[in-house]
């Protein structure tokens, strides 16, 4: 039988096991789902064109190691005129290059343009996994700015500030992962 979805649950019940080893995408998500447990036991992130193909290929891994309501999220910044870079390569650019080394990509360049796209993946046993995804549109600044929020937030500019000069609530009203994770919760409360 469903039940009555309530704050941090799956459909059936349970607790939401989040797979991420970030502590501020948590925290995020945390604030729209409510309580979910993180797992930070990670999972292999193949090499794929898309966040979705990523996510949907983690999930498979993860739903057998863990038992229960799980997701995960995919995330990537997608920058216009390096055509889409670093997009499904995201985490490995911020753990080499880093902010500093997208700023250098972009000197002298006069289109700013970016999003972050979030991609979110969710199963319960017994049920087909579900995608949801988010996105926000903004612009590579030419100086990081900022000490809040993580990963290429100081770079990101939407209305003059960049993502780490606004607190979790703002990021949350706005966000790529915000759309993802109502998107889900929405779903979650349709019983
Ligand atoms: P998990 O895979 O363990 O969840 P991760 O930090 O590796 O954590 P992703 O692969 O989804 O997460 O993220 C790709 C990169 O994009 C990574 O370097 C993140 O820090 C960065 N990123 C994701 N969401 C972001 C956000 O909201 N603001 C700034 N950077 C973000």
């Amino acid at each position: 039988m469903v039940k009555i979805n309530r704050e941090g649950q799956g459909k059936k019940g349970g607790m939401i096991n989040f797979v991420t080893s970030n502590k501020g995408k948590y925290a995020e998500a945390q604030a729209i789902l409510g309580d979910l447990v993180q797992m930070d036991i990670g999972y292999t992130e193949i090499q794929a064109d898309t966040l979705e193909e990523v996510a949907i290929y983690g999930m498979k891994e993860v739903a057998l190691r863990l038992k229960g309501a799980v997701m995960l999220e995919d995330a990537g910044l997608f920058v216009q005129a390096l055509r889409g870079f670093p997009g499904v390569y995201s985490a490995y650019v911020q753990k080499t290059i880093g902010n500093a080394g997208i700023l250098r990509l972009m000197e002298g360049e006069k289109n700013r343009s970016a999003y972050f796209k979030s991609v979110v993946a969710y199963a319960e046993p017994g049920m087909q996994t579900m995608i949801f995804s988010g996105e926000v549109y903004g612009q590579i600044g030419f100086e990081a700015r900022g000490s809040q929020g993580f990963g290429y937030d100081p770079i990101f500019y939407v209305d003059g500030m960049s993502l780490a000069e606004i607190d979790l609530e703002k990021k949350n009203q706005i966000s790529h992962r915000a759309k993802s994770m109502r998107a889900l919760d929405d779903w979650l409360h349709k019983c």
